[in-house]
C-alpha cells in the first residue's frame, strides 16, 4: 500500500516472484499487528496479557489503552506511515505505545534501552523518524531526561519527543491522556505486506542497521514460532532481555504469547534472586535468556532458595550456547532446553522439545519454515559439502532482501539470488540441524591458521576453577593475531596462570596452535545491550 514512497526511500521488497508463492503457501496472512490485537480483545478480553509488579493489563484494557494514547499521537499530529523511535526499559506501558502506534499506521523503530544518545541520534537520521517516545522506569527518571536533552544537532527533525514515566498505576504513566477522547474510528489503512517496523541489527561493530520487517513476514514467524515452542493458552513467560529486542519480540517472545492468549510477566532486572523470585510467584512456565544470563543463574547460590518447578522450559539464543553450560541448565533447573538461532533480519532456528538430548545440547535446531533456504558456503560463495563447515546464507519468507536506506551496504550482505549473508559459521548434520560455530569476524587466524573461540572457550569450561570464558584474538606483530583468554574465575582468590591452561590444554591433545598465548582474569566480560559478549570491545 505504502510501498511505493518506501521503496523510493531505500526499502528492498521481496522480489515478486517469491512474494507471490509465499502468499499462495499461505505463508503470509492478509492481517496486521494491530488486527491481532483486536482479534484478542475479541477473543480473550479478560484475560491478562501482561504483568509488572502490582500493575497488569487484560487483553481489553490493552486494547482500549492502545485506541487512547493512538488518538492522542493523532491529535498531535503523527501521521500515517512516520517512523517513531521506541526507547523503552522493560516495563508494561511499552506494549500500550506499541499497539498505539500500530492502531494509526505509524511505525515503531525499536531501539534498545542501552543504546545512547549517538546511536539514537544515528538510527532516527537512517530511518527519517519525526518522534521518540522514551518509556521509562520511574526509578530511573534521571538518565531519561539526560538522553532527551542531549541531541546535539539544533534542527534535528524528531519533532515529537515524549517520556512516559511508568509510575504506580496507569493514569498516572499515561497523564497525558486525560482530556483526550478515545477515537475508535482512526483504522490506518496499512496493509499486512508493508513496513510494520524497523528492527535494528545488533551487531557489535559500528552503529545498528536498519531492518523493515512487514506485518505479513513476521506474523508468519510468531506463529510458526508459537509451534516450536509447544504454545498455549495457559502459557505464562518471563521477559528478561530487552523487551524490544527480536528474540523477546517473536522467537516466539511476547508476540507468540499474545498469539495464543497467555501471559507475560515482565523484569527489569536479570539479577538470579530477581527472576526466582518472580517465576515463584507466577508459576513461569517459559523463560528466553542469553548465555551470559543463564550462566548467572546456574552458577547463583539462591537457586535453591526459590521454588521453580513450574519452569518448562528455559530457551537459549543470542549467542553460542556451550555444551557444557547447555547440560548445566537441564540438570540444575530440571527443564527442557530450547536453544534458538535467530536474527533480527529473519531467519529463525529452534531445536525441538522432542529432540533427544545429544541433539539440544549440541545443536541449534532446525530452521523454523519448510521454506526457508540455508546453504553453506566457501569464501567464493560455493556451496560446501554437507557436514562442512562455511559461511551461512539464507532466504525466506521472513528474512529481509536488504537493510533500510544502505543500498551500499546491502551490495555487499546480500548474494545477487537475494541470499542474506549472516556473516555466521556454521554447518549442517545430515539431520537437518544447524551448528553455528562462531562469527566470520570472531575467527582468530594465527599464522594462517584458523582457529575458532567457540571451540577453546568449551575446552577450557572444564577447568575446575574457571567460571566463564572468553577467547578473542589479538593484534600480533609476529602471528599476525595472537590467541588471548579471558577468564572469570570461580573464585575471586583463584589462581589461575598460562602454565596451568596450557597443562590442562595439552592433557587434552589438542592442537598446539590452538593453546592461548596469554590469559587475562578479569571479573566480568564487557556486554552489548542485550547481554551478548561483546568480543570486539574486549
Ligand atoms: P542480532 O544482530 O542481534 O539480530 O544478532 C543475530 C546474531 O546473533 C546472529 O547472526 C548470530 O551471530 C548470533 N546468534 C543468535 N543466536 C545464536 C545462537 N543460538 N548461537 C550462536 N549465535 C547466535
Ligand atoms: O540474537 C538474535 O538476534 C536472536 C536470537 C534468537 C533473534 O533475533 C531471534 C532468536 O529471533
Amino acid at each position: 500500500m505504502f510501498l511505493k514512497d518506501d521503496i523510493s526511500h531505500g526499502y528492498v521488497p521481496f522480489p515478486e516472484k517469491r512474494a507471490a508463492f509465499y502468499k499462495e503457501q499461505g505463508c503470509w496472512e492478509n492481517r496486521t499487528h494491530f488486527d491481532l490485537l483486536k482479534e484478542n480483545a475479541d477473543k480473550f478480553s479478560d484475560k491478562v496479557a501482561v504483568i509488572q509488579n502490582e500493575k497488569q493489563l487484560t487483553y481489553q484494557m490493552l486494547y482500549e489503552y492502545a485506541i487512547h494514547y493512538g488518538s492522542y499521537l493523532k491529535q498531535k499530529g503523527i501521521k500515517e506511515t512516520d517512523f517513531i523511535l521506541v526507547q523503552s526499559a522493560n516495563v508494561i506501558e511499552v506494549f500500550v505505545v506499541i499497539f498505539a502506534l500500530y492502531y494509526i499506521g505509524a511505525r515503531p523503530v525499536f531501539c534498545l534501552d542501552g543504546h545512547g544518545s549517538y546511536e539514537i541520534e544515528n538510527i532516527a537520521k537512517q530511518s527519517r523518524a519525526v518522534g521518540y517516545i522514551r518509556i521509562v522506569d520511574q526509578n530511573n527518571q534521571k538518565d531519561a531526561r539526560l538522553i532527551t536533552t542531549q541531541f546535539k544537532q539544533p534542527n534535528f527533525s524528531l519533532w515529537f519527543r515524549q517520556t512516559i514515566v511508568s509510575q504506580n498505576t496507569f493514569s498516572e504513566s499515561f497523564s497525558m491522556l486525560a482530556d483526550i477522547p478515545k477515537d475508535f474510528n482512526l483504522g490506518a489503512q496499512a496493509t499486512s505486506t508493508d513496513i510494520a517496523f524497523l528492527q535494528l541489527s545488533g551487531g557489535t561493530t559500528g552503529l545498528p542497521k536498519l531492518i523493515p520487517r512487514t506485518h505479513a513476514d513476521y506474523i508468519y514467524s510468531v506463529k510458526e514460532s508459537v509451534i516450536a515452542a509447544h504454545l498455549d493458552d495457559q502459557i505464562k513467560q518471563l521477559i528478561v532481555l530487552p523487551v524490544m529486542h527480536n528474540f523477546t519480540m517473536s522467537s516466539p517472545g511476547f508476540l507468540g504469547v499474545f498469539y495464543v492468549g497467555g501471559t507475560v510477566v515482565l523484569s527489569q532486572q536479570s539479577h538470579p534472586r530477581v527472576c526466582f523470585e518472580i517465576i515463584e510467584k507466577y508459576k513461569i512456565n517459559q523463560v528466553s535468556v542469553v548465555p551470559a544470563i543463564a550462566n548467572l543463574w546456574v552458577n547463583s547460590e539462591s537457586r535453591s532458595e526459590y521454588d521453580c518447578s513450574s519452569l518448562d522450559v528455559i530457551q537459549v539464543g543470542g549467542a553460542k550456547l556451550l555444551p557444557t553450560l547447555a547440560q548445566k541448565i537441564v540438570d540444575i533447573f530440571d527443564v527442557k532446553l530450547q536453544q534458538v538461532y535467530g536474527m533480527a533480519e529473519g531467519l529463525v532456528n529452534f531445536t525441538s522439545l522432542d529432540d533427544s538430548l545429544e541433539i539440544i545440547l549440541n545443536t541449534q535446531g532446525k530452521k523454523l519454515s519448510i521454506y526457508d533456504e540455508i546453504r553453506i558456503v566457501n569464501h567464493k560463495d560455493e556451496i560446501v559439502e554437507l557436514g562442512r563447515q562455511g559461511l551461512i546464507q539464507t532466504r525466506g519468507p521472513y528474512t529481509i532482501n536488504g537493510y533500510y536506506n544502505l543500498p551500499k551496504i546491502n551490495r555487499r550482505a546480500f548474494t545477487e539470488d537475494g541470499f542474506y549473508k549472516t556473516g555466521d559459521i556454521g554447518y549442517l548434520d545430515n539431520l537437518g540441524n544447524i551448528i553455528v560455530t562462531g562469527r566470520e569476524k570472531e575467527q582468530i587466524n594465527r599464522s594462517g591458521e584458523k582457529i575458532t573461540p567457540s571451540e577453546i572457550e568449551e575446552f577450557l569450561l572444564h577447568h575446575p576453577v574457571i567460571k566463564d570464558v572468553c577467547v578473542i584474538g589479538v593484534e600480533d606483530q609476529y602471528l599476525g593475531e595472537r590467541i588471548k583468554a579471558l577468564i572469570i574465575p570461580k573464585q575471586n582468590d583463584d589462581q589461575i596462570t598460562l602454565r596451568d591452561i596450557r597443562k590442562f590444554l595439552i592433557n587434552k591433545n589438542i592442537s598446539n596452535f590452538k593453546i592461548p598465548d596469554e590469559i587475562e582474569i578479569v571479573t566480568d566480560f564487557q556486554y552489548t545491550h542485550v547481554g551478548k559478549v561483546n568480543r570486539q570491545k574486549l
